[in-house]
C-alpha cells in the first residue's frame, strides 16, 4: 500500500466531533489572523482568579525574544485540575493507576481523594518551608504519589522539576544543582518489569555532589530497604500524619513559572525548560480535549513516564484540567509478556490509548498473538509520539490494535512547545500513515531552506521546520539562562522559532517529519545529546576523544554509535567496550547505553581540527560508499580504518 493513502474520518467519528473539517478551517484561519480573540476566547476554558486584559504579547524579533500570554491574569493550576470540578464530580474517577505487578491491587483516585492527596501533600512541603517561587526536584516512580507532588508544588506555587526515574545519580545532581533544589521529593524504590529501581539509594548518590539540598521526602512504595539519613531524610507518610487535608491554592501571575523540565540540546549540558502557568494550562487542556477528541467519561491513557513533557501535559495536566479519567501505568510494555498494554486496556476499558513508536515496533516484533487474544473493543482512538512512526508500524497499529476501527494519530511536539503542534484532529483531518498532518490552531509551521534560511513559499517543500509566530504553551526562556534560549531557538533562522526537525510538505499541505537536524538522537522517543554521550565518554581515565552519531535501529528509531580513541598507554578490547558501556549507563542512564563501540586510532577531521561527522555517520549507517567530499580531511588515510573496521555490518 501506498504511504500516502488517505484515512477519512468516518461518519460516526464526525458526527460526535468536536471540531470538523469546516469548523478546523475557519477556526485556524481565526486563530493565526485574530490570535487575541481566538486565545481570548479559548482561555475562557479555565478559571481565572484575576481576568486577563491582555492575551499576546510576543516578539520573536531579533534579538529582543520576548513571549507572555495572558499576562496580567492569576490562576491557580491545580484550582483547574482538581477544585473545579468537585461539585460535578467530586466522584468520578481521576486517576487509575496500574501497578507494575500485574496481580497487585489497582488503585482508583477520585477527584475527592486527589483534592485531599494534593492538599495534604502541599501542606507537608509547606512545613517543610517551601515558599512560592523555590525549586523542588521529583525524583519519582510512575506512581499516584509522582502526581501528587507536582500538583502540590503546583498549589502553593512552587517550580517543580521532575527527573525521569532512568537517569543515574550524577545526572539527577546535575539537574538538582542547575535549579537549586533545596527539597528532593522521592521514593524508596520504582519497580519496572519485575525489577526494582534504586531511587532513594540513587538520590543519596547524586546528594554527595548537592550541597544545597536541605530536605529529601520519601514515598514508601515498595517497602524495600533503605538508609535514612539524619534530619535530612523525611518519610513522606510521617510527615503526612496529622497534616491537615485542606490547603488554599495560592493565586499566580499567568506567567510565573509552573515547571522546569531538563531536555538535550546539540551542545553542553541538558537544559532546564522553563513553562510559565496561564497560557500552558490553557494550551495543555484544550489540545488535550480537541487532539484527543475527548468525550466526558471517557477513560485516556498515556504511557509515557511523568519524567518527561509528555507524562507532564498528557498524562497530568492536560486531562486533570479537563476532568478526565486519566491512567498511570508503572511497568512496561512487555512485563509479564508482549501483551501487557492490551490486557491493560482490557481491565480499564481504556477508549483512548496514546504511545510511541518504539513501543509500537517492539510490541510487532514480538507476534500478533498478544494483540489478538485482546478484546480491545473499547479502543477508539490510538495515538503516537516522539519520533517519526514508520508507515509499517503506523499500519500495524491501525490493523492490530485499532482493529481498522480506531483513529491513528501521530501527534509532532516538543518539551519546548508545551502541547502538540502538528496533529490530526479526529474528525477534521483525514490521515495518512507517517505524517503528523496539519498544524493545530494558533501554530504557523515554515519551511526553510536550511543553508539560506529562506521560507518556501511553494507547498510542496523540503527543508527545515520553523514556527513562524508564538502559541500559548511555548516554552519562555532556559532557567537561569535567557541567552541560551535565545540562541538555541531563535539565533540561526532571524523571526522564526527553530525547532531543530526536519520536514517535508507534501502536495496536501501535510506535514512529514524526518527526524533532527542537529547532534540530538531520539532513541526509543528519548532525547539524547551527542555531546551527552561523548563528554560522558571522555571522562573515562582511558579515553583519549569521542565523537558520537546516531544509525537506524530497527526498534528504537536511533541507536547510539560511539568512536571511541583511546589513551596512548591503553589496548582496545572487548572486555574495554563493556567497560566503557557501563560507564556510560552509570554516567547517564540505560537510556544512553552505546549499542557500537568503534576503537579508532583517529577520528576523520578538517584541518582546523573539527570532526567531520557526516562521515561517522556514513560509516554507522554502512553506508560508507557515499562519503562526499573527503578532500578537506587532515588525514584521509583514517577513513579507511574506520569502514575496515566498523561494526554495523
Ligand atoms: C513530545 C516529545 C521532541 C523531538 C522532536 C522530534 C521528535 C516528537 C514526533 C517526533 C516525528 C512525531 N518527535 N514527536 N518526530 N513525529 N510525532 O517527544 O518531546 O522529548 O522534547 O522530543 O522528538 O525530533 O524534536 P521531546
Amino acid at each position: 500500500m501506498s504511504p500516502e493513502a488517505l484515512f477519512a474520518p468516518s461518519d460516526d467519528v464526525v458526527a460526535k466531533t468536536h471540531v470538523n473539517a469546516t469548523q478546523y478551517e475557519e477556526k485556524y484561519a481565526r486563530s493565526v489572523n485574530d490570535p487575541d480573540g481566538f486565545w481570548g476566547e479559548q482561555a475562557k476554558r479555565i478559571d481565572w482568579i484575576k481576568p486577563f486584559t491582555k492575551v499576546k504579547n510576543t516578539s520573536f524579533k531579533w534579538p529582543d525574544i520576548s513571549i507572555k500570554w495572558f499576562e496580567d491574569g492569576e490562576l491557580n493550576v491545580t484550582a483547574n485540575c482538581i477544585d473545579r470540578h468537585l461539585d460535578t464530580r467530586g466522584d468520578q474517577v481521576a486517576i487509575i493507576f496500574e501497578p507494575d505487578d500485574p496481580k497487585a491491587e489497582a488503585r482508583h483516585i477520585t477527584y475527592r481523594k486527589l483534592h485531599e492527596e494534593v492538599c495534604r501533600f502541599a501542606n507537608v512541603l509547606k512545613g517543610l518551608g517551601v515558599k512560592k517561587g523555590e525549586r523542588v526536584t521529583i525524583y519519582m516512580p510512575m506512581i499516584p504519589e509522582a502526581a501528587y507532588a507536582m500538583l502540590a508544588c503546583a498549589r502553593i506555587g512552587a517550580v517543580h522539576s521532575v527527573v525521569f526515574g532512568g537517569f543515574s545519580p550524577d545526572a539527577l545532581a546535575g539537574r538538582v544543582n542547575d535549579c537549586d533544589s533545596r527539597v528532593v521529593l522521592t521514593a524508596d524504590e520504582g519497580r519496572r518489569g519485575g525489577k526494582s529501581v534504586p531511587l532513594k539509594a540513587n538520590v543519596d548518590k547524586a546528594l554527595e555532589d548537592c550541597p544545597g539540598v536541605e530536605k529529601v521526602l520519601v514515598v514508601r512504595n515498595t517497602g524495600g530497604d533503605v538508609a535514612m539519613k539524619g534530619s535530612r531524610d523525611v518519610w513522606w507518610h510521617e510527615a503526612a500524619a496529622g497534616v491537615e487535608a485542606v490547603c488554599e491554592p495560592v493565586a499566580m501571575n499567568a506567567e510565573d513559572p509552573l515547571f522546569i523540565l531538563y531536555t538535550s540540546g546539540s551542545t553542553g549540558k541538558p537544559k532546564g525548560v522553563l513553562h510559565t502557568t496561564g497560557g500552558y494550562l490553557v494550551y495543555a487542556s484544550l489540545t488535550h480535549e480537541l487532539t484527543f477528541d475527548y468525550r466526558d467519561g471517557e477513560v485516556y491513557w498515556c504511557t509515557a513516564d511523568v519524567g518527561w513533557v509528555t507524562g507532564h501535559s498528557y498524562i497530568v495536566y492536560g486531562p486533570l484540567a479537563n476532568g478526565a479519567t486519566t491512567l498511570m501505568f508503572e511497568g512496561v510494555p512487555n512485563y509479564p509478556d508482549a501483551g501487557r498494554f492490551w490486557d491493560v486496556v482490557d481491565k480499564h476499558k481504556v477508549n483512548i490509548f496514546y504511545t510511541a513508536p518504539t513501543a509500537i515496533r517492539a510490541l510487532m516484533g514480538a507476534g500478533n498473538q498478544f494483540v489478538e487474544r485482546a478484546d480491545l473493543s473499547t479502543l477508539r482512538l490510538l495515538g503516537s509520539v516522539g519520533e517519526p512512526i514508520n508507515p509499517e508500524a503506523w499500519m500495524w497499529y491501525h490493523k492490530q490494535v485499532g482493529r481498522e476501527r480506531c483513529v491513528v494519530i501521530d501527534t509532532w511536539w516538543q518539551t519546548e512547545t508545551g502541547g502538540f503542534m502538528i496533529t490530526p484532529l479526529p474528525g477534521a483531518i483525514a490521515t495518512k500513515p507517517g505524517s503528523a498532518t496539519k498544524p493545530f490552531f494558533g501554530v504557523q509551521p515554515v519551511v526553510l531552506e536550511p543553508e539560506s534560511g529562506k521560507v518556501i513559499a511553494e507547498t510542496e517543500a523540503s527543508g527545515v521546520l520553523a514556527i513562524a509566530d508564538s502559541w500559548p504553551g511555548q516554552m519562555r526562556t532556559v532557567y537561569g539562562d535567557h541567552q541560551r534560549f535565545k540562541e538555541t531557538y531563535f539565533q540561526q533562522y532571524k523571526g522564526f522559532y527553530f525547532s531543530g526537525d526536519g520536514c517535508r510538505r507534501d502536495a496536501d499541505g501535510y506535514y512529514w517529519i524526518t527526524g533532527r537536524v542537529d547532534d540530538v538522537l531520539n532513541v526509543s522517543g528519548h532525547r539524547l545529546g551527542t555531546a551527552e554521550v561523548e563528554s560522558a565518554l571522555v571522562a573515562h581515565p582511558k579515553v583519549s576523544e569521542a565523537a558520537v552519531v546516531g544509525f537506524p535501529h530497527d526498534v528504537k528509531g536511533q541507536g547510539i554509535y560511539c568512536y571511541v580513541t583511546l589513551m596512548a598507554s591503553e589496548t582496545a578490547s572487548d572486555d574495554l567496550a563493556v567497560e566503557l558501556r557501563n560507564w556510560v549507563r552509570k554516567e547517564i542512564g540505560p537510556i544512553a547505553s552505546p549499542d557500537h563501540i568503534q576503537f579508532a586510532p583517529g577520528l576523520p577531521k578538517t584541518r582546523s581540527g573539527k570532526i567531520m561527522r557526516r562521515i561517522l555517520r556514513k560509516v554507522a549507517e554502512n553506508d560508507y560508499g557515499a562519503l562526499g567530499d573527503t578532500s578537506t580531511l587532515a588525514d584521509p588515510a583514517v577513513v579507511d580504518d574506520l569502514i575496515a573496521n566498523r561494526k554495523n555490518r
